[in-house]
């Protein structure tokens, strides 16, 4: 066994989850590597303190470029808020080492371009965690559609909802906050969470080629908690966007924190001519799969016995569930991150780089950034790819 020495920066909701995926790595993964909890990160001492105890991290780190600089450490996962990503991936890669990054990967296209490049010219694994991917029922989603069950694409509709921001006197700034300020996490929906919409959808029906959207910002200002002055808001609260794909599907998208009720619904449908899918985060080991059925002589054909089937993903024949336990019990959000990093470290013994890598991240904040341009403009908008 190696091991793999990891340098923890950020201490909130992603610095926990990704520390319970290096503590259980090797109890479920047959993989040569195994985490060693070396460093956590955080400017400030008593909560990296707190946090290095709880987690079981050898030592604490208060300065970023320590942690980078330190020999002892093979791995810096960047679990901090977007506005610290490029500047900690590039001293990162510069120094060698492997890069793990929390989405979005950037705070615009320019700074994940740096990124990309700085991981590609220092040749240093990395990935960010688009964990959705690794929910097994999505990945199963994924298989039927590589096994051509949905056939020709023609729609495509994802939502993200949640509801927490709806009351006026939620501030901006600070833990968990710093969300809600345009200057720390570069956009609001948009890069929080229709980001993760986009990873799934162009890993599952390709690249978005053009798209058009519609952002609304409900809150005009709220209390930041650093100047502890009412501020303007500028994060987008809502977004919804329509999409085309390159292979002559569409799409529509739609975000916001002001669905009330909705606390992570993450939902999306595929629907081509020879069937779909359907996925919803709040019955997460469930994929609805609705199959086109050929009849003896290869005809398609509706029978009494059509319709949608609720397929539960915890057979070990699914994915990632051998891993785990028996047939009919199930696993949870923890276990996407835990399945993320282990494609991760097979991806580094088997020489296969893991996606979502950088380069991958990249074309989401394309359409990320498209979309925002889009918003300001009202205009149909590219977003590179073909
Ligand atoms: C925001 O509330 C958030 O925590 C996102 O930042 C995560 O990426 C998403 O998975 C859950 O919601």
């Amino acid at each position: 066994m190696k091991e793999l020495r990891v340098g923890m920066i950020g201490y909130g909701f992603m610095g926990r989850a990704h520390s319970n995926a290096y503590k259980r790595l090797t109890d479920f993964f047959p993989v040569n590597h195994r985490p060693v909890l070396k460093a956590a990160c955080a400017r400030n001492k008593e909560k990296a303190e707190a946090f290095a105890k709880v987690w079981g991290y050898e030592r604490i780190e208060t300065d970023w470029k320590a942690l980078v600089a330190a020999d002892d450490i093979d791995l810096i996962d960047i679990g901090s808020p977007n506005n610290t990503h490029l500047e900690i991936a590039l001293a990162a890669a510069k120094a060698g080492k492997m890069v793990l990054c929390e989405k979005p990967l950037a705070m615009s296209v320019k700074e994940a371009e740096k990124m990309v490049a700085a991981v590609e010219k220092y040749k240093v694994p990395n990935m960010v965690w688009f964990n959705y991917r690794r929910v097994p029922a999505i990945a199963l989603a994924k298989q039927i559609i590589d096994e051509g069950r949905v056939g020709r694409a023609f729609h495509y509709r994802a939502t993200y909802l949640q509801d927490w921001t709806i009351a006026e006197d939620v501030p901006q700034g600070g833990p968990g906050l710093w969300r809600l300020d345009a200057s720390v996490a570069g956009s609001g929906v948009t890069g929080d969470l229709l980001a993760h919409s986009i990873d799934t959808a162009m890993w599952l029906n390709g690249p978005i080629t053009r798209v058009v959207a519609k952002t609304e910002t409900f809150v005009k200002e709220r209390l930041h908690v650093e100047t502890r002055k009412k501020q303007k808001v500028t994060i987008d609260d809502a977004c919804m966007f329509l999409a085309e794909f390159a292979n002559g599907s569409i799409g529509t998208f739609e975000s916001t924190r002001y669905a009330r009720g909705r606390k992570n619904f993450n939902t999306f449908e595929m629907n081509g001519a020879d069937g779909s899918v359907y996925f919803d985060l709040e019955e997460p080991e469930y994929l609805q799969y609705f199959e086109y059925k050929q009849n003896q002589s290869g005809k398609k054909v509706e029978s009494h016995l059509t319709g949608w089937r609720k397929i539960h993903t915890t057979n070990s024949e699914h994915p990632y569930m051998n891993r785990y336990w028996v047939p009919g019990t199930c696993i949870g959000y923890e276990h996407t991150f835990l399945n993320a990093l282990a494609d991760f470290v097979m991806g580094i013994e088997s020489g296969k780089p893991t996606q979502p890598d950088f380069r991958c991240a990249l074309q989401t904040q394309k359409v990320c950034d498209a979309v925002l341009k889009s918003a300001r403009s009202g205009k149909w908008t590219a977003t590179g790819a073909k």
